[in-house]
């Protein structure tokens, strides 16, 4: 059978090859477009100019034809929004599926001076005052808020893991609206949303330190220990927080509140890599979400640094009734990745330095003695398998880093042949597609759903090598489409993407799921808006100037503003244009601002004027063709 399987792998991958050549699109190859050009000839004229896949095996008589909708031509819109993180660039993008177009991005945890992120009062507030004051994040998991199991295009929460922070993302308006930084956490890295209603925000602690991290226990691992936290997404407080002993890493909530499951590495609570990898069995710890809510209820838990936090170490007393705060099921190795099916039935942990997935019975984990024996599956799927994505058909798409690939498998054939025996390939292994290469995350349309779209998938590779022009030695990675939508001609590579470093995770919002605005409805900015009756310059004390613009095309409603050296100036702002992709903003030259503004939008910037002079404060946004002309002075007279 493990032969049959590889041999089969082996076409795939030839076919993957040629599919791969012959996609359409603008990166088709000279061979791929003689192909596709003399498919097009073969299957009639009618079809001529329609994106398509060649499934080209060689000996097909007659070639397959998908007629693939997978290119978006100019001027049409895609069907999905793909949010992908920015990993250490702080940002969050905005791609459209399938045509892999980066649209926008949402700057988060970094200064983006083209959205004034980070250049207005409120946006610095965020930054650095609710945000901590760090001038970088690391952002890894994009989760949109759900409600009954769908995505309701509230929010998109995603993690810091830098600097152990959640951000929120108001999706109304495609901007982050708030920035917890968490307590008794460090290296917060797995996020995701309690469901099936976004009870909470889960942020997922990673590194292990001494908690409270006070100076205390400094050499001491083995007391260190890590936390879970839970965030009230409307407040964005954290509610509580769990201890353990072990790094927690990736996270999922089973889909009806009763879990949230975490994958656990470094069980031996080693500090260098080599005691990290140590022990070949790790954990999957589950949260009972009830349970710890009740202990909280029951004021069981120790308040460090203003958050609640519970006891789930292993041998915790909340551990010792039949209502476990938690349970850690045994997963080798290292794993990484978890994440729920979309029927809510199983948690399936990635082995990541073992080349099984471990497949945990959810209803079975209240029943069972033993926590191991809530697991009913561990197909083996190759080389290094990292996470796990969902199609809706009862399907499992994991990534193998080691072996540069996705394998496709049947999840209830890998329950019905456990336990499998020994080093071979499981049976539940469909077939496997070459990507390139090393992938991390994928993604599927809608997979975090109850009801997964099944068609698209992104396989978020880590490496880019040759697959784009060179650019020196910062590589893109490459986000690879892949077609999943048709089991019997199975996995098409559809679309490379190079993606700035770099993107972790995703999730694929189907685009009827949002309504984005693209003017801003003044109830729901904290600043009253300025209107032409507003616009002032006012003294309010020997040493600070409040001053009220608008913006329009093509002046800010006053041609020049004085104030003297050494004043406080702050300065509101309305963009009182109503139509839409009319953005102005406010630069200051010398004084670092340039805050953005969309219509309807109103901003403060708060600068002490500290340099003499005349300066011209203009619109960075191509507005108008008077855009040059939208200017005004700020005059700051010598104070003597
Ligand atoms: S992790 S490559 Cu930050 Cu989600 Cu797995
Ligand atoms: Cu307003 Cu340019």
């Amino acid at each position: 059978m493990a032969d049959d399987t590889k041999n089969e792998n082996n076409n795939q991958n030839d076919r993957d090859d040629d599919a791969n050549k012959s996609s359409s699109g603008s990166g088709m190859g000279r061979r791929g477009f003689l192909k596709a050009g003399a498919i097009a000839g073969a299957a009639g004229a009618a079809l001529a100019g329609c994106p398509r896949l060649f499934n080209g095996d060689e000996d097909d008589v007659e070639p397959r034809v998908l007629e693939l909708e997978h290119d978006v031509a100019p001027g049409e819109l895609d069907e999905y929004y793909a949010f992908l993180s920015g990993g250490h660039a702080g940002d969050v993008r905005v791609y459209g599926v399938p045509s892999m177009r980066q649209i926008m991005r949402i700057p988060v945890f970094n200064r983006e001076s083209a959205r004034g992120w980070g250049h207005d009062d409120e946006s610095r507030q965020l930054l650095e005052e609710d945000g901590g004051g760090y001038t970088w994040g690391d952002t890894h998991h994009p989760r949109v808020s759900q409600t009954d199991n769908d995505y309701d295009g509230r929010w998109l929460f995603i993690n810091d893991k830098a600097n152990g922070r959640m951000a929120r993302i108001n999706l109304k308006y495609f901007e982050t609206d708030a920035i917890v930084d968490i307590p008794n956490q460090q290296g917060t890295h797995g996020a995701c949303v309690v469901l099936p209603d976004t009870k909470y925000i889960i942020g997922v602690g990673e590194f292990r330190v001494p908690i409270p991290n006070d100076g205390r226990d400094l050499d001491e691992p083995e007391n260190y220990g890590s936390t879970l936290a839970a965030i009230n997404p409307e407040t964005m407080n954290v509610e509580w927080q769990v201890r353990v002993d072990c790094n927690l890493d990736n996270g999922d909530s089973a889909k009806d509140g009763s879990w949230f499951f975490s994958t656990s590495y470094n069980s031996s609570g080693g500090v260098t890599e080599e005691e990290m990898t140590r022990d070949d069995r790790d954990w999957t710890v589950a949260f009972n979400i009830p349970a710890i809510e009740e202990a909280v209820e029951q004021g069981e838990y120790e308040e460090i640094n203003g958050v609640r936090v519970v006891d789930g170490t292993e041998d915790s007393p909340l551990n010792e009734g039949n209502n476990p705060v938690t349970r850690y099921i045994p997963t080798p190795k290292n794993p990484h990745g978890v994440s729920v099916t979309p029927d809510g039935k199983y948690a399936i942990s990635s082995g990541k330095l073992d080349p099984t997935a471990t497949i945990i019975d959810i209803a079975a984990l209240n029943e069972v003695d033993d926590p191991a024996d809530a697991v009913v599956g561990r197909p083996q799927l190759g080389m290094g398998p990292l996470h796990t994505a969902y199609d809706g058909r009862g399907h499992g798409y994991t990534t193998l880093f080691v072996d540069s690939q996705v394998v496709k498998w049947d999840i209830e054939a890998a329950v019905e042949a456990h336990p499998e025996n020994g080093d071979e390939e499981s049976p539940a292994v469909i077939e496997k597609i070459d990507v390139h290469y090393n992938p991390g995350h994928l993604i599927a349309s809608e997979s975090y759903t109850a009801e997964p779209a099944g068609d698209w998938l992104i396989s978020l590779n880590k490496l880019s090598k040759d697959r784009f022009l060179p650019v020196g030695p910062v590589f893109p990675e490459n986000d690879q489409l892949i077609y999943i939508g048709d089991d019997e001609a199975g996995m098409q590579l559809v679309k490379d993407t190079p993606a700035y470093p770099e993107p972790h995770d995703a999730t694929i919002v189907h685009k009827s799921k949002l309504d984005p605005q693209g003017v801003y409805d003044p109830e729901d900015l904290e600043l009253d808006a300025v209107d032409m009756d507003d616009l002032d310059v006012q003294r309010v004390d020997d040493d600070r100037v409040e001053i009220k613009l608008v913006s329009r095309r093509n002046d800010f409603g006053l041609d020049d503003v004085t104030v003297k050296e050494g004043d406080t100036v702050e300065i509101t702002i309305t963009n009182i244009e109503g139509t839409e992709d009319i953005l102005h903003s406010l630069a200051i030259p010398q004084y670092d601002v340039n805050v953005k503004l969309a219509p309807q939008e109103t901003r403060q910037v708060t600068f002490t004027a500290d340099k003499p002079g005349v300066y011209w404060m203009y619109c960075a946004y191509f507005c108008s063709a008077l855009h040059l002309e939208m200017r005004a002075r700020l005059l700051v007279e010598p104070r003597e």
